[in-house]
């Protein structure tokens, strides 16, 4: 059995910073990864179309100047593969290849009260003995099918966005797509020209906005480099953690001329302008309900077939409660002849046979069906491992009512383990890379401060993590984040729900963190 201080299970953007920064500061430290490979997320979701919604400037690390200043991007929105080459290019940078594991699935954790450590067991049967448990197994890391019958008989290949296999050739092919999240609007955009027939099933249509994405010039480059300590500054204090602010001011209060202006040129500026335009957007139930109402009205001009549009166009929950999605040619995409649309709403799927997807209403046939339906988001990836924490409780017992934890770094009764953008912090209501460092670098001083006052163990004050979770509950409902059914929000087993991230905001999140430190570890038990 391998003895380390710490175990961190992922190598994405956070296990990768884990692991450096563990190294940096003299402890032993390994990684364990599920994929061949590092980049997590821009490892796996390998689907046509894949890139990020945050300019890639921004959607980067910021823990050293030199690693920015050698790095060029080459669009405003990176794509999948060139993600995917920056992580690679970090791993080698900092050498971090040999501290990973690949291929391995961390499966169980036992808390061991003698040894005040973690036993960690992994598929491949190699065990490891270590003080620390880090999970930085991604909030977006585990992908959901949805249960339709017959599945099982369809004979050609079955796809999910987040588990894509590149060597199934789609050309000329009659294809079932299920999904318009985010991923599904990508690959739909993506595969529309090269498919022979597209049927799309969608059940909860999204909100998305032309996403601009130019090639990024030398000159732009060389400006991205010299303002990286200032923009950096600001994305760390910001309450979306982007390099621009909110815009201050209120729609409701705005001239409806003016307003109509504003928000014309926020639909085309960049992903999230539109939710940033007025201040009060995400917190005014009038505001948000003008806001929703332009983009239902923008959208309507942009899909022509007003049966597809009458379907595509979101009802029933408030602009941005949902992810606004960003598109490059999905709404023309769905224009297209060869593109059919059925919400399962209307038109429920009865079964899949062995060449088609068959509805109430009608037989679609297909070569392949791909899935864009998804992740058991915040919660799937640790509920699937058998962690055993003091006591004997078990996590996924513990979260069977939601998910709770303190400030979403740790979890009573689960000493010594630490999770990486877990539920309870900004984690995907973020620029998620900010609040990954964020929490790298807190866990990071944690366990040196640890170090240096001769602690071994650190948990999580059950009143400390109840009074946060309520704190996060009011903060959400102050919103209209939980007035959708999202993802976002976790289930309890009488049907209420939880919303997972923290909705408070990055800049206040990280004083908070930094107060808890300041004051001695606030709210933890420590010995
Ligand atoms: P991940 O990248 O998910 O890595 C977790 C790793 O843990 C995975 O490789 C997984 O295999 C491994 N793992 C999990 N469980 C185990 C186990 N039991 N044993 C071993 N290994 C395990 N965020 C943004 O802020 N901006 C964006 O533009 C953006 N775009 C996105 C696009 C897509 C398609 C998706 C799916 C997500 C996007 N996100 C975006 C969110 C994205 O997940 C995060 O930005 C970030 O990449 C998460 O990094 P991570 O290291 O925390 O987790
Ligand atoms: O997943 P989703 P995703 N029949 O859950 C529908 C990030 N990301 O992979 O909501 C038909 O958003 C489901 O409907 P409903 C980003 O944070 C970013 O697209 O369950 N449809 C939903 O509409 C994002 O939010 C980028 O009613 C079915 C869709 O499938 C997160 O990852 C790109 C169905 C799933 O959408 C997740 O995005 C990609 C069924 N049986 C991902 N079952 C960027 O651009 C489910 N659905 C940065």
């Amino acid at each position: 059995m391998k003895k380390l201080d710490a175990l961190v299970v992922g190598a994405g953007f956070a296990g990768l910073y884990m692991l450096h920064k563990l190294r940096q500061d003299g402890f032993t430290a390994q990684v364990v990864e599920a994929g061949s490979g590092v980049g997590g997320t821009w490892f796996w979701n390998r689907y046509p179309g894949a890139r990020c919604d945050i300019p890639s400037v921004q959607y980067s690390y910021s823990f050293d100047s030199e690693l920015e200043q050698e790095w060029t991007w080459k669009e405003r929105y990176s794509a999948q593969p060139e993600i995917l080459e920056y992580l690679d290019h970090v791993a080698d940078r900092y050498a971090l290849r040999d501290g990973i594991l690949f291929e391995t699935r961390v499966t169980a954790a036992q808390w061991n009260e003698e040894s005040r450590r973690w036993t960690v067991a992994t598929d491949t049967g190699t065990t490891f003995d270590v003080q620390h448990l880090i999970l930085a197994t991604g909030a977006l890391s585990d992908p959901k099918l949805p249960d339709l019958p017959g599945l099982e008989n369809f004979t050609g290949p079955i796809l999910h966005t987040a588990k894509w296999d590149a060597s199934v050739d789609l050309t000329g092919k009659r294809v079932c797509h299920f999904g318009i999240g985010s991923s599904g609007i990508q690959t739909v955009a993506a595969i529309a020209n090269q498919v022979g027939e597209l049927t799309v099933f969608s059940r909860t249509p999204s909100f998305a906005v032309p996403c601009s994405n130019p090639l990024l010039s030398a000159e732009d480059s060389a400006a991205a480099k010299a303002g990286y300590p200032a923009m950096r500054e600001i994305m760390r204090h910001s309450a979306l953690s982007f390099a621009t602010l909110p815009k201050s001011g209120s729609a409701k209060e705005c001239d409806p001329a003016e307003r109509e202006q504003r928000l014309e040129g926020a639909w085309t500026e960049s992903t999230f302008s539109l939710l940033m335009e007025f201040d009060d957007l995400l917190f005014d139930d009038e505001s948000n309900a003008l806001a929703t109402d332009f983009a239902r009205r923008r959208l309507a001009r942009t899909i022509a077939d007003p049966e597809k549009a009458r379907k595509l166009i979101p009802q029933g929950y408030p602009l941005g409660s949902r992810r606004l999605c960003t598109e490059i040619g999905f709404y023309d995409a769905m224009n297209g002849e060869h593109v059919a649309l059925v919400d399962v709403r209307e038109e429920p799927v009865v079964q899949i046979t062995a060449d088609s997807v068959d509805t109430a209403q009608g037989s679609y046939p297909a070569d392949a069906i791909i899935f864009a339906t998804g992740f058991d988001a915040c919660v799937g990836a640790i509920k699937a491992i058998n962690i055993t924490g003091r006591g004997g409780q078990q996590i996924a017992n513990e979260w069977a009512d939601g998910p709770r934890a303190y400030l979403g770094l740790a979890v009573a009764g689960f000493p010594n383990m630490f999770t990486i953008t877990g539920p309870g912090s900004p984690s995907v209501l973020s620029n998620v890379v900010v609040s990954i460092e964020q929490h790298v670098e807190w866990i990071a001083r944690c366990l040196s401060d640890m170090r240096a006052q001769g602690q071994s163990v650190i948990e999580a004050d059950p009143c400390a993590e109840q009074a946060w979770m309520q704190h996060a509950h009011e903060v959400a409902h102050m919103t209209v984040f939980p007035r959708a059914n999202s993802w976002y929000q976790g289930r309890t087993a009488d049907g209420r729900e939880v919303f997972m991230p923290y909705v408070g905001g990055v800049g206040a999140y990280r004083a908070k963190c930094d107060a808890v430190r300041d004051a001695g570890y606030e709210g933890f038990l420590l010995g």
